[in-house]
């Protein structure tokens, strides 16, 4: 009998444990079930009728054309500081935030400076390199104002030379080009201590 009573008031005192520990478990698997579209993101409900965006009389195309954001051009700058003012291309970034995942892009560009620019600042991080070759077809403004870009900038590279890319020829001189002028230029103080480390880790 008395076996009996201890057993049952052992059954009275783990029942509460247990019934906090099912409750937890039951949140926790809610919570994780409610949360699962942050572990495996949805994808985008992708309805874009492309036959649409090529009919130049269709109703979408046309509320298109007519909603779009335009780029704005800009006028020819007079010096640096009118492009930072326009742009948010950061020099340099607090230490914390600064991985060694250095990347390098090279473009050949011929026309569209503000278009070029906006790309520039979207992908732009102050531990990237960009190189823009210009294709032979390139007007004076337009060089003048991508050799100015690159005078301001010191991880955007701009050769002073120009190549005809119609060329697979042409097309190869300008990448190496790039590529030799990244490897002359980031030698410079600037980057010096992250490819030190990079080349430390391996
Ligand atoms: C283009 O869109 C217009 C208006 O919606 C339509 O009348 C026309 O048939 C479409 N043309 C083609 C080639 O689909
Ligand atoms: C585009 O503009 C028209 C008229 O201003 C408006 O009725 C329509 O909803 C807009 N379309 C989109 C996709 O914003
Ligand atoms: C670029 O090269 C092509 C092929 O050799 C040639 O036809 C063209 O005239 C050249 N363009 C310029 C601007 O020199
Ligand atoms: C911005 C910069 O330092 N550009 C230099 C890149 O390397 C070439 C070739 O050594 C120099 O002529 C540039 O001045």
């Amino acid at each position: 009998m008395a076996n009996h009573d201890i057993c049952t008031k052992t059954m009275w005192a783990l029942s509460v444990p247990l019934c906090i520990l099912l409750i937890l478990f039951v949140a926790l698997t809610a919570y994780a079930t409610y949360s699962f579209h942050i572990f495996v993101p949805l994808a985008p409900a992708n309805n874009i009728d492309c036959e649409q965006m090529f009919n130049t009389t269709s109703e979408t195309y046309l509320s298109y054309i007519e909603n779009r954001t335009l780029l704005e051009p800009s006028q020819d700058d007079r010096n640096c500081f009118q492009i930072r003012r326009r742009r948010y291309l950061p020099a340099d970034m607090p230490k914390s935030m600064a991985g060694n995942h250095n990347m390098f892009f090279i473009r050949v560009v011929s026309k569209d400076y503000d278009f070029v620019e906006e790309v520039l600042t979207m992908m732009h991080s102050p531990i990237h390199f960009f190189c823009f070759a210009l294709d032979i077809t390139a007007d004076a403004l337009f060089k003048e104002r991508m050799f100015r870009l690159g005078d301001c900038q010191v991880n955007v590279l701009v050769p002073r030379q120009l190549f005809n890319t119609s060329t697979a020829h042409g097309m190869f001189s300008a990448h190496r080009k790039c590529l030799k002028e990244i490897d002359e230029n980031t030698t410079s103080l600037f980057i010096a201590p992250s490819f030190c480390q990079e080349g430390r880790d391996g």
